[in-house]
């Protein structure tokens, strides 16, 4: 899949100026021109591939990142940020080549305030490093993207990132209460505050976070944290089938059984899972993994509830899993899924697609007839108390290709058609741009336009993504 821009293309001489001038002023231990260096920032971990970037810079600082942003304005070569790279919708992939603003330089832990619950932290930092930091100050910073011992905070607020603990603590707008924010145009704003609560203005900071590093480049970001729960349960729960499990879920949380994660695991992640060696019950047609907290009595009382609740609902099976190897193996397996998947195949396309968790069980219907239907092989996993599905579709023949870009449109329409969204968590970046018209009426796409227009008039920040016509489709 290679991403390409209808953004206007930089010239050859422009390019090599703004290598030279970077090079001028930020000193070449911090600028990399070298094509081998530059090709591994081409991509992220989706199958958008961008062009080999001329210059990659490697900030330290935020004057670094203001002298980058001069040199793009200056030579009009655009400039596309990046944190550690890890996103699943090319967001960090630039898409017509220019500079790699890196972040992996900038990965301090400036503060931790334990009585304001509050941390403030470079773009930089590993997220679990930031779980491990405030967790040993008794704090909590509850966002969990599967890819939390690789992704960088900078991209979690970049991408507006889940996980599976969003649906009892929200995503990571939630906890993003200021942000430093450089401007294509020269400017260095501080938006938002480190107060609890703060209504002055827009909510600027609520736009940047999500604006998938094509409105600003963050600098400093000030988190809110909650304090650490003491304990953790885990549940196992085995259905029948997908909907089944689905529907469960529904029922348990109408019930008000607070649950911390919920994650779903169909059929064919079943047999994926079997195959590699995990013990999964072979009258198993889907899997619940759940998570339930607080302190040690109200974890006792919940994983309690909880589990009668989903036996209640039909489980075929409920295994309570406190600590342990399995509870660890199954919850390895599910973080390390999305990578584990892309080995299953040689191409893989990943949606992760939302709709009212109420019609979950619709939209797993709708999965599993379209692969019955048209052979397009997928799997499907997710986090079900959001009713937010990875729907996974794997082929090896290039000429299946436009099979399954046929069952990605059918499944975006079917999820349009449920109330739901394109995406819960991975943006919408280089790869669902072309459906962004599926889900959103033109007045509103051309507003954020002019949102757009209004912090990047030359079209400098990022370009090519969830705007553009432009993607796989036409390539
Ligand atoms: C997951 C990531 C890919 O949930 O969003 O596995
Ligand atoms: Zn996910």
């Amino acid at each position: 899949v290679i991403a390409s821009s209808t953004a206007l293309e930089p010239s050859a001489s422009a390019r090599a100026r703004a290598a030279l001038l970077l090079e001028q002023r930020l000193g070449p231990s911090k600028v990399a021109t070298d094509p081998d260096v530059c090709a591994s920032y081409a991509r992220d971990e989706s199958e958008a591939v961008g062009r080999v970037p001329d210059a990659v810079v490697t900030c330290r600082t935020g004057d670094d990142v203001v002298a980058t942003l001069a040199v793009a304005r200056e030579t009009g070569v655009p400039v596309t940020p990046r944190a550690a790279g890890t996103g699943r919708t090319g967001g960090a992939a630039p898409v017509i080549g220019g500079i790699v603003l890196a972040f992996g330089g900038m990965s301090g832990i400036k503060d931790i305030d334990r009585r304001e619950q509050i941390a403030v932290v470079e773009p930089g930092v590993v997220l679990a490093d930031l779980h491990r930091a405030v967790e040993a100050e008794g704090l909590f910073y509850p966002p969990d993207p599967n890819s939390l011992e690789s992704c960088a905070i900078g991209g979690n607020v970049a991408e507006n990132a889940g996980g599976p603990r969003a649906v009892a603590y929200g995503v990571t707008r939630d906890y993003v209460l200021g942000l430093e924010a450089f401007l294509v145009g020269g400017a260095q704003i501080f938006c938002g505050r480190r107060t609890r609560k703060g209504v002055t203005g827009y909510d600027v900071t609520g736009l940047l976070v999500g604006s998938e590093g094509t409105l600003a480049v963050f600098g400093d970001i000030t988190l809110r944290l909650v304090p650490k729960p003491d304990s953790v349960g885990t549940l196992l729960l085995t259905f029948a089938t997908a909907r089944a499990a689905a529907e469960a879920v529904t029922a348990v949380i109408e019930q008000g059984l607070p649950m911390r994660c919920c994650e779903l695991l169909d059929e064919a992640t079943l047999d994926a899972l079997r195959a590699a060696g995990h013990p999964v019950r072979s009258d198993a047609g889907a899997l619940l993994i759940v998570e339930v907290d607080g302190d040690e009595a109200l974890c006792e009382r919940r994983v309690e509830h909880v589990g009668g609740g989903f036996d209640e609902a039909g489980a075929l099976e409920v295994l309570v899993a406190r600590a342990g190897r399995q509870r660890d193996e199954l919850w390895s397996a599910r973080r390390e899924m999305s990578r584990a998947v892309r080995r299953m195949a040689k191409n893989k396309l990943a949606e992760d697609v939302v709709v009212p968790r109420t019609v979950l069980s619709e939209l797993l219907d709708h999965v599993r007839r379209d692969q019955e239907e048209h052979g397009v092989r997928s799997m499907a996993y997710g986090h079900a108390g959001d009713g937010n599905l990875h729907v996974n579709y794997l082929w090896d023949a290039d000429d299946e290709r436009p099979r399954v870009e046929a069952a990605i449109e059918r499944l975006f329409r079917r999820v349009v058609e449920l109330g739901g969204t394109l995406s819960g968590e991975h943006g919408i970046g280089v790869l669902k741009a072309p459906y962004l018209s599926l889900e959103q009426p033109a007045p509103l796409v051309t507003l954020q336009q002019d949102l757009k227009r209004t912090f990047d008039p030359a079209g400098l920040l990022n370009p090519g993504k969830i705007f553009t016509g432009a993607s796989h489709r036409a390539c």
